[in-house]
């Protein structure tokens, strides 16, 4: 029954950010998925009896990579896989699945924001029994393993039909399809108050981008929370998104934008990414950035029943800005940085040091799971319209004038040759001790330094996060490579100011000196050949 299948090692199995991600036609090589998801399990102890969660975001691949993990995952010991109907779950459901189940992990495919499609992208991310992404250790021993392999194993089995919930055996096995909706609409419904949602009659925008959220958002906006039909908009998953980017941000949501700054437009609008765990937010003429969305979340959690309690801590990566931070400190609680990535959150969430977790590229979260949540921070607001009355440009004006305002942009230069980049990066760190007192325009260097972070509760170090160059005053500017992307270099400027009383400012105006400081500092133009950025968020 069980089949011992040479191989041979591939060479760039390494995960990035969040997971291996790859073109399609990287993974459709010979032996490349099987490899890869092999070398996790010859990595993770437990297997024999365990429960496994499988899911994915739809994309082109998804059906295929979820037939081939279920079959090596009966030859390796499993007693159980529960697998989304249609192959589907997005990362935050999945994340609540393994928790709920009790499994031993999960598999996660999907490769996020990035475009899906034959010629595009794909990815596969291994999830650990608290739900969360395997931490930098168990992602490392997963690399070394695919560099080393010489066998996958599987049982011979057919293909499974995905399509009708039940259960089926594989082997020694169990498949379980199950709902992907039904568990974490029940959890959302836990968190929020629903009947106020309800009783405030609000009008919304969502836009699914032909990505995971369709489902989830079809059933609880139209048919739990009674949004008008119509309100989730491109709500059916598509395997190529409709050749679009599911990255919601206002480059690719800008039809979403549209809406939101005409005069008629809803209360609110949100968008998704690929596989459900980001959010874009934007009120009626008002964007919010992922940055402040995370501080106006946490300074007004305690409006939802989940979090009436209060908060333990707040937890953001370090290129997210500083608003969060002053929100912890006038709530008397830690505020905790941390690298860029989910997976460096679980441990404080595990050890219930923090409540609620985000980051600039429009991921936040809490501790009712151990991932971003895009559906759960739109959720989170439409609690705090409800229970507020206020409109979420008022919500910000009135953050703004008690916090003061953190300015903040992100400047990515796309599709950078690899050199280039790494040239870039090697100059700045070299540079970085000549930095302090040197000015630059009004601006003077307070501090420079390569990001490194100590988790607090066990001890393990992560190096080269990312340049910080911190300005006098509280402003600065950060700049890392891409831990995502699949073709070439991705460069990430990260641009933030704060200002106390001037929050009425014009974002672009007011980053203006910290843009040309960028410049003059890691040499973008003179590196790069780019006098723009691909996108601006
Ligand atoms: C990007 C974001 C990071 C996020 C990661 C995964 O990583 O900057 O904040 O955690 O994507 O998000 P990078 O290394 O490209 O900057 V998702 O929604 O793509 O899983
Ligand atoms: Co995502």
């Amino acid at each position: 029954m069980i089949r011992d299948v040479a191989s041979t090692p591939y060479p760039d199995q390494k995960p990035g950010t969040s997971g291996l991600r790859k073109k399609v036609r990287v993974f459709q090589q010979p032996n490349y998925a099987e490899n890869f998801v092999q070398a996790v399990f010859d990595v993770i102890d437990g297997k024999d009896g365990a429960t496994l969660v499988i899911g994915g975001d739809g994309r082109f691949l998804n059906r295929e990579v979820i037939q081939v993990a279920i079959r090596i995952a009966a030859a390796n010991g499993f007693a159980r896989v529960v697998v989304g109907r249609g192959g589907i779950l997005s990362t935050p459901a999945a994340s609540n699945l393994i928790r709920e189940l009790g499994a031993l992990g999960g598999l996660i495919l999907s490769a996020s924001h990035n475009p899906g499609g034959p010629t595009e992208d794909f990815g596969i991310k291994y999830n650990m029994a608290n739900g969360g992404p395997a931490p930098e250790k168990v992602t490392e021993a997963i690399h070394a393993r695919t560099l080393t392999i010489d066998r996958w194993r599987a049982v011979d089995a057919d293909d499974l039909d995905l399509d009708v919930i039940g259960e089926s055996d594989v082997g020694d096995m169990t498949v379980e399809v199950v709902d992907p909706v039904a568990s974490y609409a029940a959890l959302m419904e836990r968190l929020f108050d629903f009947d106020a949602i309800r009783a405030a009659n609000l009008t919304m925008a969502f836009d699914a981008m032909s990505a995971v959220t369709g489902p989830y958002a079809t059933e609880i906006l139209e048919r739990r929370l009674g949004f008008a039909p119509g309100t989730v908009r491109n709500g059916t998953p598509l395997p190529d998104f409709g050749g679009h980017h599911p990255d919601p941000n206002l480059v690719h949501a800008a039809v979403l934008y549209e809406t939101m700054m005409a005069d008629d437009a809803p209360d609110f609008g949100a968008a998704s990414d690929g596989d459900g765990d980001r959010n874009l937010i934007i009120g009626r003429g008002r964007f919010v950035t992922p940055s402040d969305s995370l501080a106006m979340l946490a300074a007004n959690a305690h409006l939802a029943p989940g979090y009436a309690g209060g908060l333990k801590g707040i937890a953001r990566s370090m290129p997210t800005s500083a608003a969060a931070d002053r929100v912890a400190a006038k709530l008397g609680i830690p505020a905790f940085e941390t690298p860029t990535g989910w997976k460096f959150f679980g441990n404080l969430l595990d050890a219930g040091m923090a409540t609620i977790c985000g980051e600039e590229s429009a991921g936040t979260g809490s501790d009712h799971v151990r991932e971003k949540d895009g559906l759960w921070a739109v959720l989170l607001w439409l609690n705090i319209l409800a229970a507020t009355g206020k409109s979420v440009d008022r919500i910000a004006r009135d953050h703004w004038a008690t916090y003061g305002r953190n300015y903040y942009a992100r400047h990515d230069y796309e599709g950078v040759e690899s050199e280039r980049a790494d040239a870039l990066m090697a100059e700045l760190r070299a540079g970085l001790g000549d930095l302090p007192g040197r000015r630059f325009g009004d601006l003077t260097v307070e501090a420079a330094d390569d990001f490194a972070y100590q988790d607090p509760t066990d001890g393990s170090v992560s190096r080269n996060q990312g340049v910080r160059v911190l300005f006098a005053g509280g402003s600065r500017v950060v700049f890392r490579l891409s831990g995502t992307g699949t073709s070439g270099a991705t460069l990430r400027v990260y641009l933030e100011r704060y200002e106390a009383e001037a929050v009425d400012g014009e974002t672009n105006l007011m980053l203006g000196g910290i843009t040309a400081a960028a410049d003059a500092i890691a040499g973008i133009v003179r590196h790069t050949g780019r006098t723009e950025p691909d996108v601006v968020t």
